[in-house]
């Protein structure tokens, strides 16, 4: 299967499992799920549980691998709705739409985070009841990424910072690393867990998920800069807006640009070790250097 009818096939299987495997919108209270629902629905790119899918496909598939990713969704959905509140990011505008906040209210917004949260790790605990140790496996991993050391601590180290007049090169990368680079680091190591592979080729998945996720955050700082809001799907120049820093304002926009290559390089020959080499995973990473959204 070539590179593209692959990622609409592993995008697909996306879309089904969102449907299938969340509460639907009639579900008891209605304002709750529509809000969950709106916000999942808005079309993201899909990017976690498409890389938990690809990674599963790695090795011998021993467990289906589609509740993971979408317990990956949940949780990245979460973190955005959440980051979007007044009393966080205080956003308008995500993946095209107004924000659920803005849509909704601020109860519910929240609601709507801290259930898909939840969701997530029944998500878990259910469809890999029967492989108990890949269950727990999973939830350690996800629990580990999207918590007080790594997803949740990028954040509240992102919000101490924007405080700061300027901050160390090394407390950016602290922030990019856990903020965002977490959830892509589980996303791969999730769906080699599924796949069950073994302990070096996990390894290279988490090295190839920090490498990719920190491009990914370093483009997404370009991206601020470079692009536009109806492009982006989210306000666009907001970063400069506030003088945050970022990659670009570190380094510049060519330093940023040739260090998100050097990470995609890194991330590149991560993939490239496992054997088989991986190839639709390393299309994916070396297409995302040039993503415009
Ligand atoms: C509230 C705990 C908590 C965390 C928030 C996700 C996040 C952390 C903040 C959002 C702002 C931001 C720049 C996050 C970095 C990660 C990132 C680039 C998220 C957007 O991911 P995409 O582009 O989004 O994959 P879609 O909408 O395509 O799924």
């Amino acid at each position: 299967m070539d590179f593209k009818t692959q990622f609409e096939a592993y995008l697909h299987r996306v879309n089904q499992g969102l449907r299938t495997l969340v509460p639907e919108t009639g579900t008891r209270p209605q304002r709750l799920h529509e809000a969950i629902r709106y916000s999942l629905d808005a079309g993201g790119k899909r990017l976690r549980p498409v890389l938990c899918l690809a990674a599963a496909d790695l090795a011998a598939a021993k467990a289906d691998a589609l509740a993971a990713g979408i317990a990956l969704e949940c949780v990245h959905t979460y973190s955005l709705i959440h980051d979007d509140l007044p009393c966080m990011d205080d956003d308008d505008l995500r993946r095209g739409r107004p924000t659920v906040h803005k849509a909704f209210d601020e109860a519910t917004a929240l609601l709507a985070g801290d259930a898909l949260l939840t969701h997530a790790f029944a998500l878990l605990a259910t469809h890999y009841a029967s492989e108990p140790v890949l269950a727990a496996a999973l939830v350690r991993e996800l629990a580990e990424a999207a918590g007080s050391r790594r997803l949740i601590g990028g954040q509240m180290a992102d919000l101490l910072a924007e405080k700061q007049a300027s901050i160390s090169a090394e407390d950016l990368d602290f922030i990019h690393l856990n903020k965002t680079a977490a959830m892509i680091e589980a996303a791969l190591v999730m769906g080699g867990l599924c796949g069950g592979s073994g302990p070096d080729d996990l390894e290279r998945l988490r090295r190839a998920g920090r490498h990719t996720g920190l491009a990914f955050q370093i483009i997404d700082d370009i991206l601020d800069v470079t692009s536009d809001s109806a492009t982006l799907g989210k306000t666009a120049g907001k970063d400069l807006a506030a003088d945050k820093t970022t990659y670009v304002k570190h380094h510049g926009l060519d330093a940023a640009q040739r260090i998100a290559h050097e990470q995609t390089q890194a991330a590149l020959e991560a993939l490239k070790a496992i054997p088989g080499g991986a190839p639709f995973l390393f299309h994916l990473v070396s297409g995302m250097e040039k993503r415009i959204r």
